[in-house]
């Protein structure tokens, strides 16, 4: 009898500690994901927002700042595939490769991540004052009027 009881304490006493080691990790993932959250906020960037399409790149606004970081969240709302280089203004008739032109990009979201409908981002901190353009250069496409001059301030 006594031993009955003994056991029916440690039944309860389990399922008490297991309850416990539940909810522990219930409260575990509830603030995980917040943390990822602050996380992505702590970056402290600001947020442009860039529509892309045939045959335009449009920014809220064109002048920015040295020292402060970036997001520039691209939206292709075109039919075809585009692209965003931010990088300083040089006319794709000049002589240079498709890797050169790479090396010279601040900022760069490839063809492969904006597709018709895509959304993709990527942040920049600019160093140094000065005219940059942000521009599609995939074949064309610039010389359809994919660019647009930007201009970064000394702070
Ligand atoms: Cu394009």
């Amino acid at each position: 009898m006594r031993l009955k009881t003994l056991l029916i304490i440690a039944v309860l006493l389990s399922m008490a500690l297991l309850g416990l080691t539940y909810s522990g990790a219930i409260s575990f993932s509830e603030t995980a994901a917040p943390a990822a959250e602050r996380n992505q906020e702590s970056t402290g960037a600001v947020v442009i927002p860039v529509e892309v399409g045939e045959w335009y790149v449009e920014l809220p606004q064109t002048t920015f700042k040295v020292g402060v970081p970036y997001r520039f969240v691209v939206t292709n709302k075109g039919m075809v595939t585009h692209e965003l280089m931010i990088m300083p203004p040089v006319e794709p008739s000049s002589q240079m490769s498709m890797e050169e032109l790479d090396k010279m990009a601040l900022a760069m979201i490839e063809e492969e991540d904006l597709g018709p409908g895509a959304t993709a981002s990527v942040e920049v901190t600019f160093e140094q004052p000065g005219q940059l353009e942000a521009s599609c250069r995939l074949p064309g496409h610039y010389e359809a009027g994919m660019k647009q001059l930007l201009t970064v301030e000394a702070k």
